[in-house]
């Protein structure tokens, strides 16, 4: 029994020391992290996509993701969607930032990536890979699955 107990302690400091060598030769050496990459699934004739993620800043420094690049798409934007008297309004922006230690969450209704005109609309349970740049010279590729949005509002009658 005793034996048991230190093979299943023993595998998982083995298990946790691969996960963390993992972390650290994975291209985060910047301090940036994507979590949750996702494109919210669209009909088959969608002239855009949407597409979101927790973008995490361990740095020390500010940072700002100040471009994206999709293959398969006309143009691929940095947008907002904000209140404008009450009408909800996608704005293009120059950069979408992220203070140091701090991390900033592109989801639908707020900060988000738009996949302009694409070439064929992705299905669901599909991957779009997409490279985002970042103001301190790093850049990563990001893979971003296809799925279907939560529903945004309630409508109450
Ligand atoms: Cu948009």
């Amino acid at each position: 029994m005793f034996y048991k107990i230190k093979t299943i302690i023993l595998a998982l400091a083995a298990f946790a020391g691969f996960t963390s060598s993992f972390a650290m030769s994975s291209p985060q050496s910047t301090g940036i992290v994507i979590q949750d990459p996702w494109v919210r699934s669209a009909p088959s004739n969608a002239p855009a996509l949407g597409a979101f993620m927790k973008i995490h800043n361990n740095s020390n420094q500010n940072v700002k993701l100040i471009s994206a690049y999709a293959e398969g798409y006309k143009d691929v934007q940095l947008h907002r969607t904000i209140d404008d008297g009450g009408m909800m309004r996608m704005v293009e922006q120059e950069f979408i930032p992220v203070t140091a230690k701090g991390k900033v969450h592109l989801k639908p209704g707020s900060w988000h990536v738009m996949l302009i005109k694409p070439e064929k609309v992705p299905a669901k349970g599909e991957v779009v890979l997409i490279t985002l740049k970042f103001d301190n010279g790093s850049s990563q590729a990001v893979k971003f699955k296809v799925r279907k949005g939560k529903k945004m509002m309630m409508h109450h009658h």
